[in-house]
């Protein structure tokens, strides 16, 4: 049956004439986002497509796997076009639900697995969701409890599927004795195939529509500047619904490939460093922490990494001194990264000289691609000079999920993103990032709306007001810090950072967003026309 373009409504769609430039370029192919998985499996079903504590599937048993999981969840009704909330730490599971869903043309929205009520109810909510695949319980949250509440609560969202914590369980089993559906193309090119979060300035995190196209073109030019083929072995270390773990270039690229995915439950040298070893893992995309607890752990010594040929940094600055141990100390090839969900991805390419790899945070992925860095008042600033970078490409979405007003300051009226991002570019077109201009703090790689935490701790008995800000941190970059004015006579105690802590849990916020200082202040320093001076809090 031929299939009519699927029409999402909150997705501001490409101009006609930049949609039918992406593909007479070749940028947009006529592809979805499982067919590469299922042509890597036609070529080679016998070889090992992803490695997790419990299994080893081949590529024959993964698209078997998709395809009876596909089925059952055909079965309860889910179709092309509804959006499902997956989230789910990294386990094969995550990639055999995607791939599912992506087969029947269903739209999961991607929540990292930290995520508690505030953000999953509120992705419930804007997109309506029929779906939420989880976990039983995850870092001693309940979060089969919070299924059965949101699903009181949302009348949309008819179908749980609670996965045992380290996924598999009973509801896996179920879906997986389904016959397999056929392996058939049951949404287009052009439609929406996935919702990912974006870092956020204001209130809630908002949600990002990529289509087939722009993901499909994004791990296309990634792949080969990331140096994949079918001989590599990616290590996920850090939360597989990132942009980095499934796109740059992520799992994506590496079963588009042939290669062989490995998971880790988390990024610690214990536990990944006997991985590496024992699979002999190629490359790894992290965040620059992670990196440092690699170069600084004792436990190098005890394992032979030497299989490692490429690091992937990026999701947040590297410092320079970290950068320059990475070859002498972890044998490997530096490859710094800057993304942003958003689309725009920039890689240092592998051949770069020292200075550059240890330095810049690369070129733009995709020929398509077009960058402009402006000054304040949108001039465009001369090369070497930092200016606010704004993008436009065929990776690069032009307007958030069903946020209209939200839209109107994030993209210019030509579609270019306003990234928020201050950067200086050479005259080579590497970039280095030196600054940020957005109200968002970058804790590790984890981005946090401050405006989300202060709307919370709002809400807190004593607290008169509240003011969220990053504060340099020599291992994390940032660390989430609040000032707080207390009410008149209250006790500062009672609006301490264990009080905040237990009133944000509470209240269903993830951990990684809680503060990290509080400070009880009488008053916040204040710019010349009286607002709150962040700056001067961010020292
Ligand atoms: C400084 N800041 C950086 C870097 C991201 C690949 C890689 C990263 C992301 C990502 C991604 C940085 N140096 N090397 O999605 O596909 C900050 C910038 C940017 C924001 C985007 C990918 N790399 N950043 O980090 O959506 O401020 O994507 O705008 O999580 O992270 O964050 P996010």
């Amino acid at each position: 049956m031929e299939l009519t373009p699927l029409v999402t409504d909150g997705f501001t769609p490409y101009p006609p004439d930049v949609a039918e430039h992406y593909r007479r370029e070749g940028y947009w192919i006529d592809q979805t986002l499982s067919e590469p998985l299922f042509d890597s499996a036609r070529r080679h079903p016998e070889r090992t497509a992803v490695i997790s504590a419990d299994a080893h599937i081949s590529y024959a048993a993964l698209t078997d796997r998709v395809l009876r999981v596909a089925a059952g969840l055909e079965q309860r009704g889910i179709r092309r076009g509804d959006r499902v909330v997956v989230q789910l730490p990294n386990v094969s599971d995550f990639i055999v639900f995607v791939y599912a869903f992506w087969e029947l043309g269903a739209i999961p929205v991607f929540s990292p697995v930290a995520h508690r009520r505030t953000e999953i109810e509120h992705f419930v909510e804007i997109t309506g969701a029929r779906a939420y695949v989880t976990v039983a319980h995850h870092d001693g949250t309940d979060l089969a409890a919070l299924a059965a509440e949101l699903h009181q609560a949302w009348p949309s969202l008819e179908h749980l599927i609670v996965l045992d914590a380290a996924g598999g369980g009973s509801a896996m089993d179920a879906l997986l004795a389904h016959e397999p559906i056929a392996h058939r193309r049951r949404s287009l090119p052009s439609d929406v195939a996935l919702l990912q979060m974006s870092g956020g300035t204001t209130g809630h995190p908002k949600l990002i529509p990529h289509t087939n196209e722009t993901y499909t073109h994004s791990v296309r030019v990634s792949a080969p500047l990331c140096g994949i083929t079918d001989a590599s072995v990616q290590l996920i270390a850090v939360p597989i619904c990132h942009s980095m773990s499934v796109r740059s270039p992520g799992f994506l690229g590496v079963l588009g490939a042939g290669g062989t995915v490995v998971l880790a439950p988390d990024g610690s040298p214990d536990t990944v460093f006997p991985l590496i070893q024992e699979h002999g893992i190629t490359q790894a995309s992290i965040v620059p922490p992670l990196l440092l607890a690699w170069l600084n752990s004792s436990l190098r010594e005890q394992y032979d990494l030497s299989s490692l040929e490429t690091l992937h940094v990026g999701g947040a600055k590297l410092s320079e001194e970290a950068a320059r141990r990475v070859r002498p100390e972890l044998g490997a090839f530096l490859q710094q990264g800057f993304g942003m969900a958003e689309g725009l991805v920039n890689y240092v390419r592998l051949d770069a000289d020292e200075a550059t790899a240890v330095r810049s945070q690369g070129l733009p992925s995709s020929p398509g691609d077009e960058l402009r860095l402006v000054d304040d008042a949108g001039e465009t600033v001369p090369t070497g000079t930092p200016g606010h970078l704004l993008a436009r490409g065929p990776a690069t979405i032009r307007g958030y999920y069903r946020s209209p007003e939200l839209n109107a300051d994030s993209f210019t009226p030509d579609g270019y993103y306003r990234t928020g991002d201050i950067v200086e570019r050479d005259e080579r077109g590497y970039l280095t990032v030196v600054g940020r201009a957005k109200d968002q703090i970058n804790r590790g790689g984890e981005k946090i709306p401050p405006e989300e935490v202060e709307n919370l701790i709002l809400a807190l008995d004593g607290v008169h007001d509240v003011s969220v800000v990053g504060v340099p941190d020599r291992v994390l970059g940032e660390r989430v810090k609040a000032f707080v004015v207390p009410r008149e006579g209250t006790d500062p105690v009672a609006v301490g950072l264990a009080s905040i802590r237990r009133h944000l849990r509470a209240r269903g916020l993830a951990a990684y967003k809680m503060p990290d200082i509080v400070e009880v202040v009488a008053d916040f320093p204040r710019t010349a026309v009286g607002k709150v001076s962040k700056r001067m809090q961010r020292r």
